[in-house]
């Protein structure tokens, strides 16, 4: 057994389940009504909301339907609900709808919790594991099938007097770029000035025009945007840097420490070097590279009382792949004491599907008008509890623009998904809740990451993510896999050190550290796709990484 398995079962065998005791709440409204449906573990037509909010009597009719209901029923029907309001003794159910709009939602997917049979609220908790690494498929068959259902008619109460929350660097209504040549130079220019400014204070540095001046063999540095990187034929590196003023080659010798540190260099990210000039002048002989990075001594701040965050991204909703019996287990798990100290969920894009983003992408699908993507995905989001403050950007499957930063979504969709207390901003953002700044940001430029920088890999997410921290840009090369939208300014530079950096897109999970700030990739809730097959991504899915807001300890939920 791996040590990772072996941790995992261990916190598995060690979960606390704690019986839920919850004070009675009259029922009025929609909302209310979708917490009850909720809390009992069924999903419900808007209809039948409708009808039960109008009901003379919703608490006692929503314990009809759901009494009424087939144990296979995840959803109660509007016909359950008439069926509730005109029995006489709220018992007669018309058998033919068993299935709910779900079944047929899921089509042929299998999620791999085998049938709908609802277990005991025990078996079906979810297991929680502590640590930093990603985890592996071969405990998932521990997870007892089927619906996790709370057997109670009483919801916790969770006080939210002491929720705040600020969002910044929000794209959304400012993009001024056409994405016209000026664009590019000025945003260059923008990260260029904003990148160079610490590095300026770190290394002794001199214009490149300056340099181009210095007599052979001075020692100087210079502060300038990766230009090109390329080998020699003796197996040096050569590294152009361009600055303001012009362009100077950089040699790195093979032997020397310093060549180590090229396998992280990106084209387009701002980096210093010191070393000493050629005795022509022509080229410097480089002896340190130094990133704008976070310090080492960064002193992260943390929320004053016990509160968590719940951090998920690319549910992927439309996709036949989309774990929705997972989705259910966890949205359950929200409304279970355990988990009451949750008070916010982010959620980092990729909320759906999308149409046509990859060729052949509607053999995958279950629903595929976007639209009905995003109810669908709205549906879900009403399972969880309504008191908790949820924060959405886009990813590269929402319908918004692809390039980055992408504005938030506009209003058709806000419409839509405008459950509960919904933020909607753009990525990336920066979201403080109560005090900890969280850096929300879908993740594209992780694949590149990946393929460029031989130390970072899918399995390791949390630490590809890294590279972006100390590059200080989410997205520092521009290239083929990140689009970039020209603006004024460029919003994807980390100019404000986060307390926590929330990505996903990789659907792979993984936690970690990196000079005090917490790195999170929050996995996905999407099983393999076959084009993942083909590329041997092994999906991490069914994940829920919990952060407290108080000591920034991440433990990573599991819900298949
Ligand atoms: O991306 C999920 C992960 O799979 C992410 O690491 C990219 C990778 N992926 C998925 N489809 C493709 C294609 N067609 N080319 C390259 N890489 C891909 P997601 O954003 O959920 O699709
Ligand atoms: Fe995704
Ligand atoms: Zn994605």
């Amino acid at each position: 057994m791996s040590a990772r398995l072996k941790l995992l079962t261990l916190a598995f065998a060690t979960l606390l389940l704690v019986p839920i005791v919850l004070p009675n709440v009259p029922l009025d409204t929609p909302v209310r009504v979708v917490k009850r449906l909720a809390s009992r573990g069924y999903n419900a037509e808007q209809e039948a909301v409708t009808l039960l909010a109008n009901s003379d009597d919703p608490e006692q009719i929503i314990d009809r339907a759901i009494d009424a209901a087939p144990d296979e029923a995840l959803t109660i029907s509007v016909d359950h609900v008439r069926n509730a309001l005109t029995s006489e003794n709220g018992r007669s159910i018309d058998r033919s709808n068993a299935f709910s709009d779900d079944t047929a939602a899921l089509g042929g997917a299998d999620d791999g919790l085998g049938g709908n049979e609802a277990p005991d609220i025990e078996s079906a908790s979810p297991v929680e594991t502590e640590g930093n690494s990603a985890t592996e498929g071969t405990h998932r068959a521990e997870m007892p099938a089927g619906r996790h259902r709370t057997d109670t008619n009483r919801q916790i109460e969770r006080d939210t007097a002491a929720q705040t929350i600020d969002i910044t660097n929000d794209i959304t209504g400012q993009s001024t770029g056409t994405g016209v040549y000026e664009d590019f130079v000025a945003v260059f220019r923008d990260r260029y000035e904003q990148l160079s400014g610490t590095l300026r204070s770190r290394v002794n540095h001199r214009p490149t025009s300056a340099i181009e001046n210095m007599t052979g063999g001075s020692e100087t540095g210079i502060v300038g945007m990766v230009s090109e990187v390329r080998s020699t034929k003796n197996g040096h590196w050569l590294v152009e840097l361009e600055d303001t003023q012009g362009t100077f080659p950089c040699l790195i010798t093979r032997d020397d420490d310093v060549a180590d540190q090229v396998d992280e260099l990106l084209l387009d990210e701002v980096i210093a070097v010191e070393g000493q000039l050629a005795n022509d002048g022509g080229i410097l002989f480089t002896n340190s590279i130094h990133f704008p990075d976070v310090p080492m001594t960064y002193k992260p701040s943390t929320a004053e009382r016990h509160v968590r965050a719940a951090l998920i991204s690319d549910l992927h909703v439309g996709s036949d792949a989309f774990v929705e019996e997972a989705w259910h287990r966890f949205a359950d798990w929200l409304h279970t004491e355990e988990a009451q100290a949750v008070e916010y969920l982010l959620i980092g894009g990729d909320m759906v599907d999308g149409i046509g983003v990859y060729p052949g992408q509607e053999d995958e699908l279950t629903i595929v008008d976007i639209y009905d993507q995003y109810r669908r995905f709205s549906e879900l989001l009403k399972e969880v509890p309504a008191e908790l403050e949820i924060v959405m950007i886009p990813g590269n499957h929402d319908a918004v623009r692809l390039a980055e930063p992408q504005p938030a979504f506009e209003d058709d969709l806000r419409d839509i998904m405008s459950v509960h207390d919904v933020r909607f901003t753009g990525n990336p953002s920066y979201v403080t809740l109560e005090g900890v700044t969280i850096l929300m940001y879908h993740g594209v430029s992780l694949d590149e990451i990946i393929a460029e920088i031989p130390n970072a890999s899918y399995r390791e997410p949390h630490d590809a993510m890294a590279y972006l921290l100390k590059k200080r840009h989410v997205a520092p090369q521009f290239g083929d896999r990140t689009r970039l939208a020209p603006e004024e300014r460029d919003f994807l530079i980390i100019d404000e050190i986060p307390d926590v950096f929330h990505a996903g897109h990789v659907h792979t999970i993984g936690t970690g550290r990196y000079h005090n700030v917490t790195t999170i990739n929050s996995g996905c809730w999407q099983r393999q796709t076959p084009f993942q097959r083909s590329v041997d991504l092994d999906p991490d899915f069914g994940f829920a990484p919990i952060l407290d807001l108080d000591t920034l300890e991440v433990r990573l939920r599991k819900f298949v």
